[in-house]
């Protein structure tokens, strides 16, 4: 089918984009680059070296991969040539990577919160306002994040995948049930705009019968896939900084450089985890079973496993012969937080997780130590704080 991969460049959309190729679809990667502008203007690079996306492209059809398209497009931006690219190539489907995805960065100051509003707010608009328009009949596959469910405690009940069934009492005595979108509870400014997509999802199904499947995906690990490893210029990007960085892939590094892993707070925090292997698939898995005409947003949970910050410390540390540093938490969060998930979509419709004791290994020796040279220490610690109080403590000497 005819696809188009938005955020195909960055860590997620480009091992998504070559897997789907590989599959036989026909991909176009429409990506403003942004991403890798933001690397510059905080003078970071990913721990890997990734190619530009021309070279990215060349390379995959030498290795004999089917040809890929790129078209570079603000998706917030540029209204009227998303919907000129979509009457155009009339894709079936659209897999919507193209957000502002950290949490730190979108917490540095009101500048980098409002970026963060206006393109991923826009950008979802724009996407389904263009399809409305166009009058297509596209299926988005949007990738979410576990993080609309929020890191309170959950009191011990399992998150179900985007519906929850409530009773309600009414004033006589009676009750009525409802099944309604999962109560959202945000834990950052960008976090909070993946609530507003889901608002903006629910409407337009609503309204105008788009067909969505919106992905809740945890925090993805790992680097490569058997396809971005076929050749060097094929090399996915991997974030290390305090802002990008997410948190094994941090730990990965660090212990490969030899430097304490960064464990904010005690460590309490209960968090979701894929391989990006395992999120490639599911993408894949989403395409080819997409919601019917006049069914409402599909939800899945895109998630294999649940830790707890501290534990994962520990493994790593027991691996690789790390020590561990227990820093004060520059985010406002829970000290502790239970997460019991239901993930019954994905298992049902064939994924086999790859899980943390199969890849830490590997990813250590192959990624982490091969590239440690490459990495700036000074980069490591997270300085973005969520408010002025987390930004003393940060600063306090130890
Ligand atoms: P990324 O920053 O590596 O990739 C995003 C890509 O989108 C980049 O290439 C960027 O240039 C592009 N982009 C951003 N805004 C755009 C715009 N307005 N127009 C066109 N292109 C634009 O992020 P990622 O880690 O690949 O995440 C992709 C998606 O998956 C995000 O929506 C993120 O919220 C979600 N997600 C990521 C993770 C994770 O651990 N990385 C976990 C859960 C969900
Ligand atoms: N953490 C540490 N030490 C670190 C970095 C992080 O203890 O060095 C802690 C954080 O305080 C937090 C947890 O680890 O409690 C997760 O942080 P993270 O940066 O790995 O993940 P997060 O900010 O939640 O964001 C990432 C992606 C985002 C995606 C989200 C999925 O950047 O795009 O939506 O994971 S989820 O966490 O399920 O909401």
């Amino acid at each position: 089918m005819k696809v188009l991969v938005l955020g195909g460049d960055g860590f997620c959309g480009w091992p998504c984009a070559v897997n789907l190729a590989d599959a036989g679809h026909d991909v176009v990667i429409v990506d403003n680059l942004s991403r890798r502008k933001i690397d510059i203007d905080l003078g970071v690079e990913s721990l890997t070296p990734i190619a530009t996306i021309g070279e990215r492209l060349r390379a995959w059809e030498q290795v004999g991969g089917r040809p890929m398209r790129f078209v570079h497009l603000d998706i917030a931006q540029e209204y009227d040539r998303l919907l000129e690219l979509l009457r155009s190539e009339r894709p079936e489907a659209v897999v919507h990577f193209a957000e502002q995805r950290a949490a730190p960065y979108s917490m540095k100051n009101s500048a980098t919160k409002r970026y963060t509003v206006d393109n991923n707010v826009n950008g979802t608009h724009n996407l389904l306002a263009a399809i409305v328009e166009s009058g297509l009949d596209v299926h988005i596959v949007h990738l979410g994040t576990m993080g609309v469910y929020g890191y309170g405690s959950h009191r011990g009940a399992t998150i179900p995948e985007g519906y929850l069934t409530v009773e309600v009492p009414q004033p006589d005595g009676s009750r009525f049930t409802e099944k309604i979108l999962h109560p959202t509870d945000p834990g950052s400014v960008y976090h909070m705009t993946k609530t507003l997509d889901q608002l903006l999802f629910f409407y337009y199904n609503k309204n105008d019968a788009v067909r969505v499947t919106d992905l809740h995906q945890g925090i993805v690990w790992g680097t490569n896939t058997e396809l971005t490893d076929r050749d060097p210029r094929l090399t996915n990007r991997f974030d290390y900084d305090g802002d990008y960085g997410t948190v094994l892939n941090r730990f990965l590094m660090q212990a490969a450089i030899g430097y304490p892993l960064t464990v904010h707070g005690t460590g309490g925090q209960t968090r979701a985890f894929i391989h990006i292997r395992d999120s490639v698939r599911c993408v894949q898995l989403a395409l080819e079973h997409p919601p019917a005409r006049g069914e409402k947003v599909k939800i899945f949970n895109q998630m294999t496993e649940s830790h707890q910050i501290g534990e994962l410390a520990r493994k790593v540390a027991a691996l690789a012969g790390a020590a561990i540093n227990h820093l004060p938490n520059p985010r406002k969060e829970a000290l502790e937080n239970d997460l019991i998930v239901d993930n019954r979509c994905f298992i049902e419709l064939g994924l086999r997780p790859t899980t943390l004791d199969d890849g830490l290994l590997a990813e250590v020796v192959d990624v982490a130590r091969r590239w440690a040279d490459r990495c700036d220490r000074s980069r490591i610690p997270c300085l973005s704080a969520w408010t002025t109080r987390q930004a003393e403590a940060i600063r306090a000497p130890a």
